[in-house]
């Protein structure tokens, strides 16, 4: 199979080359290195890397000649950072992913892989969050991601051109980038730890998350191509376990066989309290669960 991953450079698009070419595919990254990096990726003879924008389509079309899937995990992925910009930000989010719909359809690809967020839950109270609830976004990246579902739909019923969703929970493992306040807390407590600083924790460190290990989320894009059943649906990817922040540094802290006492700071404003999701419908379709305890996940980590 020859395959195409946007953002192939970046955290989680970087995991999805590597199984690709472990499974014996061809592999186009296309990604604009604006926060992926070149060390993310092996050298390979099936591997071929190109530096382009997805606001390009044309630069999109003609990288798609011959591919059967697509994986797209480009995006700006800081949420602070589409509030600053929700235009700039729409242009990547929401018009990149119709660019690559677009040219997907006009290449003949089978299907489009995309990633979305439990972002699009926002704060609606329910728990477990469900794919059956009214999403009540909360950001620009929010509504981007949301939109762009409701275009793999439409692109799936008007164009026969197939198409998932895969809504990512916290998806944490090695490449995370631990540089901006807004990276995943896992990296951040795991970076701060490493040098001897005491990690932050906004609010009382009871709100709760759903942590998933990155290659979990390499094989939910595997199912989604593998399982005609996932087509033009949207899956949660989570594990369907709630972990508390407090829970989570201590684990951190035992595996290190660290000691540490957390700097407590106010809540962070926009700030979700608890988030997990129900995983029934990705049992049923995908065919796929999570594999790896929050536990197996640290440790893998800690290992790199
Ligand atoms: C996740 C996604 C975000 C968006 C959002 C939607 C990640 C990295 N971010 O944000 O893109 O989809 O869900 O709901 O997956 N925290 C600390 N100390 C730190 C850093 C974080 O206490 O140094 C807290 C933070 O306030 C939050 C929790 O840890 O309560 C998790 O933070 P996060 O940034 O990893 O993920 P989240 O759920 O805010």
């Amino acid at each position: 199979m020859k395959a195409l991953v946007t953002g192939g450079a970046g955290f989680i698009g970087s995991h999805i080359v590597d199984r690709l070419l472990d499974d014996g595919h061809e592999v186009t990254v296309f990604d604009d290195f604006s926060t992926g990096k070149n060390e993310n990726l092996p050298d390979h003879d099936r591997l071929v890397v190109i530096e382009g924008d997805i606001r390009d389509y044309d630069a999109l079309l003609n990288n798609m000649v011959g591919v059967e899937h697509v994986f797209h995990q480009a995006a700006i992925a800081s949420v602070p950072k589409t509030i600053d910009d929700p235009i700039g930000s729409n242009a990547v989010n929401y018009q990149g992913t119709l660019h690559v719909l677009e040219a997907a359809r006009n290449s003949g690809v089978q299907k489009v892989v995309f990633a979305s967020s439990a972002a699009v839950y926002g704060d609606e109270p329910t728990l477990p969050k469900v794919e059956t609830m009214l999403p009540v976004t909360l950001s620009p990246y929010a509504v981007d991601k949301l939109a762009s579902e409701h275009a793999c739909r439409i692109y799936h019923q008007l164009y026969g051109l197939e198409t998932v969703c895969l809504r990512y929970f916290n998806v944490f493992g090695p490449r995370q980038d631990p540089s901006s306040p807004y990276s995943g807390v896992i990296s951040i407590f795991a970076d701060r730890l490493d040098q001897g600083l005491t990690p932050t924790v906004y609010g009382d460190g009871e709100q709760t998350r759903d942590y998933i290990f990155v290659s979990d989320v390499v094989e939910a894009n595997m199912k989604a191509i593998a399982n005609s059943a996932a087509t033009g649906e949207v899956f949660n990817i989570a594990t369907g376990n709630k972990t508390t922040l407090n829970q989570l540094l201590k684990t951190m802290c035992d595996l290190k066989g660290v000691d540490v006492a957390a700097d407590y700071q106010q809540m962070r404003q926009g700030d979700i309290k608890d988030s997990y999701a129900n995983v029934d419908k990705a049992a049923a379709l995908l065919e796929w669960k999570a594999d790896i305890e929050l536990n197996q996940g640290l440790q893998n980590l800690f290992q790199q």
